[in-house]
Protein backbone atom coordinates (compact mmCIF):
# COMPACT_ATOMS: atom_id res chain seq x y z
CA UNK A 1 0.00 0.00 0.00
CA UNK A 2 0.82 3.58 -0.60
CA UNK A 3 3.12 5.35 2.17
CA UNK A 4 0.84 8.09 3.23
CA UNK A 5 3.70 9.19 5.69
CA UNK A 6 5.71 10.24 2.53
CA UNK A 7 2.77 12.89 1.51
CA UNK A 8 4.32 16.22 3.26
CA UNK A 9 2.74 19.44 3.63
CA UNK A 10 3.74 20.62 0.20
CA UNK A 11 1.95 17.65 -1.25
CA UNK A 12 -1.29 18.21 1.13
CA UNK A 13 -1.31 21.88 -0.06
CA UNK A 14 -1.20 20.81 -3.96
CA UNK A 15 -4.09 18.17 -2.80
CA UNK A 16 -6.29 20.72 -1.56
CA UNK A 17 -5.36 22.86 -4.45
CA UNK A 18 -6.58 20.38 -7.00
CA UNK A 19 -9.67 19.83 -5.34
CA UNK A 20 -10.17 23.58 -4.98
CA UNK A 21 -9.91 24.01 -8.54
CA UNK A 22 -10.37 20.68 -10.45
CA UNK A 23 -13.02 19.21 -7.89
CA UNK A 24 -10.45 16.45 -7.13
CA UNK A 25 -7.04 15.53 -6.86
CA UNK A 26 -5.22 11.91 -7.54
CA UNK A 27 -2.66 9.93 -5.48
CA UNK A 28 -1.88 7.70 -8.59
CA UNK A 29 -0.86 4.06 -7.88
CA UNK A 30 -2.23 4.43 -4.11
CA UNK A 31 -2.67 0.58 -4.11
CA UNK A 32 -0.14 -1.96 -5.70
CA UNK A 33 -1.34 -4.78 -7.84
CA UNK A 34 -1.27 -6.79 -5.18
CA UNK A 35 -3.38 -4.34 -2.48
CA UNK A 36 -5.73 -4.57 -5.98
CA UNK A 37 -5.30 -8.27 -6.17
CA UNK A 38 -6.22 -8.87 -2.86
CA UNK A 39 -8.85 -6.19 -2.48
CA UNK A 40 -10.51 -8.09 -5.69
CA UNK A 41 -10.27 -11.44 -3.68
CA UNK A 42 -12.28 -9.79 -0.99
CA UNK A 43 -15.18 -8.74 -3.55
CA UNK A 44 -15.16 -11.85 -5.52
CA UNK A 45 -15.50 -13.73 -2.27
CA UNK A 46 -18.57 -11.17 -0.82
CA UNK A 47 -20.45 -10.77 -4.47
CA UNK A 48 -20.40 -14.51 -4.50
CA UNK A 49 -21.90 -14.89 -1.08
CA UNK A 50 -24.35 -11.85 -1.98
CA UNK A 51 -25.96 -13.65 -5.78
CA UNK A 52 -23.36 -11.10 -7.57
CA UNK A 53 -26.13 -8.62 -6.53
CA UNK A 54 -25.60 -5.09 -5.24
CA UNK A 55 -23.59 -5.05 -1.94
CA UNK A 56 -22.30 -2.81 0.55
CA UNK A 57 -20.27 -2.64 3.65
CA UNK A 58 -20.05 -0.60 6.05
CA UNK A 59 -17.65 0.90 9.39
CA UNK A 60 -14.31 -0.68 9.97
CA UNK A 61 -15.54 -3.60 11.74
CA UNK A 62 -17.24 -5.22 8.98
CA UNK A 63 -14.63 -5.33 6.83
CA UNK A 64 -11.70 -6.41 9.29
CA UNK A 65 -8.72 -8.87 7.62
CA UNK A 66 -9.69 -6.98 3.89
CA UNK A 67 -7.40 -4.76 1.95
CA UNK A 68 -10.05 -2.08 2.63
CA UNK A 69 -9.95 -2.22 6.68
CA UNK A 70 -6.21 -2.33 6.55
CA UNK A 71 -6.88 1.46 4.83
CA UNK A 72 -9.60 2.25 6.68
CA UNK A 73 -7.54 1.92 10.09
CA UNK A 74 -3.84 3.32 8.80
CA UNK A 75 -2.97 6.32 11.07
CA UNK A 76 -0.53 7.90 8.15
CA UNK A 77 -3.67 7.60 5.93
CA UNK A 78 -6.42 9.02 8.67
CA UNK A 79 -3.33 11.94 8.93
CA UNK A 80 -3.85 12.94 5.81
CA UNK A 81 -7.16 13.56 6.03
CA UNK A 82 -7.28 15.37 9.21
CA UNK A 83 -4.91 17.51 7.24
CA UNK A 84 -7.28 18.18 3.85
CA UNK A 85 -9.95 18.37 6.82
CA UNK A 86 -8.31 21.51 8.67
CA UNK A 87 -7.32 22.93 5.63
CA UNK A 88 -10.91 23.14 4.19
CA UNK A 89 -12.59 24.12 7.69
CA UNK A 90 -10.11 25.76 9.15
CA UNK A 91 -10.50 23.62 12.58
CA UNK A 92 -8.92 20.56 13.71
CA UNK A 93 -11.03 17.43 13.33
CA UNK A 94 -11.74 15.79 17.34
CA UNK A 95 -9.36 13.59 18.40
CA UNK A 96 -11.42 10.34 18.75
CA UNK A 97 -12.78 11.02 14.91
CA UNK A 98 -12.37 7.95 12.84
CA UNK A 99 -12.07 7.29 9.28
CA UNK A 100 -15.70 6.03 8.15
CA UNK A 101 -14.86 2.91 4.94
CA UNK A 102 -18.03 1.78 2.85
CA UNK A 103 -17.46 -0.55 0.30
CA UNK A 104 -19.91 -0.64 -2.61
CA UNK A 105 -19.94 -3.28 -5.17
CA UNK A 106 -22.82 -2.72 -8.39
CA UNK A 107 -23.41 -5.13 -10.03
CA UNK A 108 -26.68 -6.85 -11.77
CA UNK A 109 -30.35 -4.97 -12.20
CA UNK A 110 -30.34 -3.87 -7.95
CA UNK A 111 -26.62 -1.89 -8.86
CA UNK A 112 -28.56 -0.11 -11.54
CA UNK A 113 -31.20 1.27 -9.09
CA UNK A 114 -27.84 2.34 -6.25
CA UNK A 115 -26.55 4.69 -9.72
CA UNK A 116 -27.15 8.67 -9.98
CA UNK A 117 -28.38 9.16 -6.11
CA UNK A 118 -27.16 12.92 -6.11
CA UNK A 119 -26.04 13.75 -2.53
CA UNK A 120 -23.67 15.30 -0.55
CA UNK A 121 -21.67 13.60 2.25
CA UNK A 122 -22.12 14.24 5.66
CA UNK A 123 -18.05 14.80 5.60
CA UNK A 124 -15.59 17.13 4.61
CA UNK A 125 -13.52 14.88 2.88
CA UNK A 126 -13.81 11.92 1.14
CA UNK A 127 -11.23 9.53 -0.69
CA UNK A 128 -12.47 6.89 -3.39
CA UNK A 129 -10.73 4.08 -3.97
CA UNK A 130 -12.03 2.02 -7.21
CA UNK A 131 -10.68 -1.51 -7.11
CA UNK A 132 -13.46 -2.89 -10.09
CA UNK A 133 -14.33 -0.78 -12.78
CA UNK A 134 -15.85 -1.99 -16.33
CA UNK A 135 -13.89 -0.80 -19.19
CA UNK A 136 -16.72 -1.28 -21.85
CA UNK A 137 -19.72 0.37 -22.79
CA UNK A 138 -21.25 3.06 -22.27
CA UNK A 139 -21.20 3.63 -18.99
CA UNK A 140 -18.30 1.92 -16.75
CA UNK A 141 -19.71 3.89 -13.16
CA UNK A 142 -18.02 7.50 -13.55
CA UNK A 143 -17.97 9.56 -10.26
CA UNK A 144 -20.40 12.46 -11.58
CA UNK A 145 -19.60 15.72 -9.62
CA UNK A 146 -20.88 19.50 -9.26
CA UNK A 147 -17.83 20.65 -7.16
CA UNK A 148 -17.68 22.76 -4.65
CA UNK A 149 -21.36 24.49 -4.87
CA UNK A 150 -21.64 25.02 -1.63
CA UNK A 151 -19.54 25.93 1.41
CA UNK A 152 -19.03 24.16 5.16
CA UNK A 153 -22.03 25.68 6.90
CA UNK A 154 -21.35 27.10 9.85
CA UNK A 155 -24.68 25.34 11.64
CA UNK A 156 -25.79 22.26 11.66
CA UNK A 157 -29.38 23.19 11.33
CA UNK A 158 -28.84 25.08 8.15
CA UNK A 159 -26.89 22.04 6.73
CA UNK A 160 -30.14 19.89 7.86
CA UNK A 161 -32.43 22.05 5.91
CA UNK A 162 -30.18 22.30 2.77
CA UNK A 163 -29.98 18.90 2.92
CA UNK A 164 -33.67 18.21 3.52
CA UNK A 165 -34.30 20.42 -0.10
CA UNK A 166 -31.70 18.73 -2.00
CA UNK A 167 -32.17 15.07 -1.13
CA UNK A 168 -35.41 14.07 -1.18
CA UNK A 169 -36.36 11.84 -3.68
CA UNK A 170 -37.67 14.54 -6.22
CA UNK A 171 -35.03 16.97 -6.50
CA UNK A 172 -32.49 13.75 -7.13
CA UNK A 173 -34.76 12.69 -9.90
CA UNK A 174 -34.99 16.20 -11.51
CA UNK A 175 -31.28 16.73 -11.18
CA UNK A 176 -30.82 13.18 -12.92
CA UNK A 177 -32.89 14.47 -15.54
CA UNK A 178 -31.12 17.59 -16.50
CA UNK A 179 -27.88 15.61 -16.40
CA UNK A 180 -29.31 13.04 -19.11
CA UNK A 181 -30.87 16.06 -21.11
CA UNK A 182 -27.62 17.83 -21.23
CA UNK A 183 -29.08 20.96 -19.46
CA UNK A 184 -26.85 20.78 -16.30
CA UNK A 185 -22.91 19.88 -17.01
CA UNK A 186 -21.64 17.63 -13.82
CA UNK A 187 -17.76 16.77 -14.65
CA UNK A 188 -17.32 13.14 -15.58
CA UNK A 189 -14.25 11.41 -13.84
CA UNK A 190 -12.77 8.25 -15.09
CA UNK A 191 -12.05 6.40 -12.57
CA UNK A 192 -8.96 4.05 -12.47
CA UNK A 193 -8.44 1.22 -10.33
CA UNK A 194 -5.26 1.50 -8.45
CA UNK A 195 -5.36 5.26 -7.52
CA UNK A 196 -7.08 7.00 -5.17
CA UNK A 197 -9.69 10.11 -5.81
CA UNK A 198 -9.93 12.68 -2.85
CA UNK A 199 -12.82 15.59 -3.14
CA UNK A 200 -14.77 17.93 -1.29
CA UNK A 201 -17.71 15.01 -0.61
CA UNK A 202 -19.74 17.53 1.64
CA UNK A 203 -19.11 20.77 -0.45
CA UNK A 204 -19.91 18.60 -3.85
CA UNK A 205 -23.04 17.46 -5.35
CA UNK A 206 -21.94 13.38 -6.72
CA UNK A 207 -23.19 10.50 -7.25
CA UNK A 208 -21.68 7.46 -9.38
CA UNK A 209 -23.18 6.81 -12.86
CA UNK A 210 -24.55 3.57 -13.75
CA UNK A 211 -22.92 0.43 -15.12
CA UNK A 212 -24.28 -2.24 -17.64
CA UNK A 213 -25.78 -4.63 -15.16
CA UNK A 214 -23.70 -7.31 -16.47
CA UNK A 215 -20.95 -5.84 -15.35
CA UNK A 216 -18.77 -5.27 -11.78
CA UNK A 217 -18.00 -1.68 -10.16
CA UNK A 218 -16.53 -1.83 -6.60
CA UNK A 219 -15.23 0.55 -4.97
CA UNK A 220 -14.07 1.87 -1.25
CA UNK A 221 -15.27 4.91 0.28
CA UNK A 222 -13.48 6.76 2.82
CA UNK A 223 -15.36 9.39 4.86
CA UNK A 224 -13.48 12.04 7.11
CA UNK A 225 -14.38 14.51 9.59
CA UNK A 226 -17.95 15.96 10.31
CA UNK A 227 -18.32 19.16 10.42
CA UNK A 228 -21.68 18.89 12.46
CA UNK A 229 -20.39 16.06 15.02
CA UNK A 230 -21.08 17.78 18.16
CA UNK A 231 -24.72 18.58 16.95
CA UNK A 232 -27.73 16.15 18.76
CA UNK A 233 -29.47 17.54 15.68
CA UNK A 234 -27.50 16.27 13.03
CA UNK A 235 -26.97 13.14 14.55
CA UNK A 236 -30.66 12.36 14.62
CA UNK A 237 -31.40 13.88 10.94
CA UNK A 238 -27.90 12.93 9.09
CA UNK A 239 -25.99 10.25 9.24
CA UNK A 240 -28.50 7.70 7.28
CA UNK A 241 -25.58 5.15 6.09
CA UNK A 242 -24.15 4.70 9.91
CA UNK A 243 -27.94 4.33 11.24
CA UNK A 244 -29.13 2.36 8.84
CA UNK A 245 -26.02 0.10 9.40
CA UNK A 246 -27.17 0.39 13.53
CA UNK A 247 -23.49 2.08 13.48
CA UNK A 248 -22.47 5.16 15.95
CA UNK A 249 -21.14 8.00 14.76
CA UNK A 250 -17.91 6.81 15.15
CA UNK A 251 -18.85 4.39 12.77
CA UNK A 252 -18.15 1.17 15.16
CA UNK A 253 -21.05 -1.15 16.98
CA UNK A 254 -22.62 -0.26 19.80
CA UNK A 255 -21.35 -1.82 22.83
CA UNK A 256 -24.27 -4.08 24.49
O1 LIG B 1 -19.10 4.73 -5.29
C1 LIG B 1 -18.97 5.91 -5.65
O2 LIG B 1 -18.36 6.23 -6.66
C2 LIG B 1 -19.52 7.07 -4.87
C3 LIG B 1 -20.33 6.69 -3.68
C4 LIG B 1 -20.53 7.82 -2.73
O3 LIG B 1 -20.42 8.95 -3.08
C5 LIG B 1 -20.84 7.56 -1.31
O4 LIG B 1 -21.03 6.38 -0.95
O5 LIG B 1 -20.89 8.52 -0.52
FE1 LIG C 1 -20.75 10.35 -1.45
Amino acid sequence: MFDFKTVDAQVVCRLASDMDKNGYAVLPNALSPEDLQSARHYINDQASLRDNEYFAVHGIEAMEDSLFGSLGASPAFRQLLAELYEIVTGEAPAIDERIFPVIRCLEGQTGLKESHFYHFDATAVTALAPVVIPVEGEHCGDLIMFPNIRNIRSSAIYNIVEKAILHNSMSKKICAFGVRRGWLHPIRIKLVPGNLYLFWGYRSLHCNDQCDPTMRRATGLYHFGNPHRESILARKFLGSNKRKAKLDENGLRPVV
